[in-house]
């Protein structure tokens, strides 16, 4: 078995040309629940990619989900207020352009993703698969929030890769994250009715406290467990702020029959 799991160490780092995490990232994964890598994706990469986003939300290409739909604190009220049109996602983000084709079989991305997942790596493109855009003027905040909250596996045992295709920061609403949260056990009471981390309950005020800003530079990624609390605030810079997030799993985790999160197919990325 030593001998097989050393093969297996060789052969990711022959394909991978030292692409992978180090002993000390996948550590600093499993205690925090999430890792920052520098530079993943080329600025090649992100320009096309920013391209597409721009593109998509000129011609307005749907799948879209508004801010005013989601009713978010900051978002317009309705489709007909100010801002109504708003996007605050572009979905689908694999059918829009094959650079995420070409993204999501990087091996900078996807030998760090079988270090944590193992080695059939599955991208679901029922969740995340989307382009998350945050504008200016007509943006929300969200709340701390488990994303596995509406999905349905197996196992509660994903990962997001959010890649950064500007600058990201606290001002233009940036990822906040709770170092260790997915480790924690919680009571239902600790959450409102949308799951959302109550913050005027006691027992959340230390952890929220606790809370880190993960600021990205253009094709820096982010790489966060699916019970990772984070958050973000709206963005209150005077540019648009784009991301592009996809979920993985391992082969043996299996989405729930019937459930949302196999109402669409997977992409076998092995
Ligand atoms: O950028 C944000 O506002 C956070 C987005 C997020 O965490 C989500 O949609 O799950």
């Amino acid at each position: 078995m030593a001998a097989i799991e050393f093969c297996w160490t060789l052969a990711l780092m022959s394909t991978s040309g030292c692409n992978g995490f180090s002993p000390e990232e996948i550590e600093a994964f499993w205690r925090d629940g999430f890792i920052v890598s520098r530079g993943l994706a080329s600025p090649e990469m992100v320009d096309r990619m920013r391209r597409v986003t721009l593109d998509g939300l000129a011609r307005r290409i749907e799948p879209l989900e508004l801010e005013a739909d989601l009713n978010y604190p900051g978002a317009p009220e309705s489709r007909d207020a100010a801002g109504g049109g708003t996007v605050r996602r572009l979905k689908q983000a694999h059918a829009r352009d094959y650079v995420f084709t070409e993204w999501l079989t990087d091996p900078a991305l996807g030998d760090r993703m079988r270090q944590l997942l193992g080695p059939r790596l599955v991208c679901p493109l029922a969740h995340h698969n989307c382009i998350m855009t945050k504008e200016p003027r007509f943006s929300s905040d969200t709340g701390w929030h488990q994303d596995i909250r509406y999905w349905s596996f197996e196992r509660p045992e994903l990962v997001n890769a959010w890649l950064a295709l500007g600058p990201e920061h606290p001002e233009n609403g940036c990822l906040k994250v709770i170092p260790g949260s997915h480790r924690m056990a919680y009571e239902p009471s600790q959450f409102d009715a949308e799951s959302f981390l109550r913050q005027d309950d006691p027992r959340n005020q230390p952890l929220i406290a606790a809370q880190q800003s993960v600021s990205l530079d253009p094709g820096d990624v982010l790489f966060f467990h699916c019970l990772t609390f984070h958050a973000a605030s709206r963005n209150h810079s005077d540019q648009p702020k784009y991301s592009v997030v996809f979920t993985f799993h391992g082969g043996e985790n299996r989405p729930r029959p019937g459930s949302r999160s196999a109402s669409s197919p997977e992409l076998l990325l092995s």
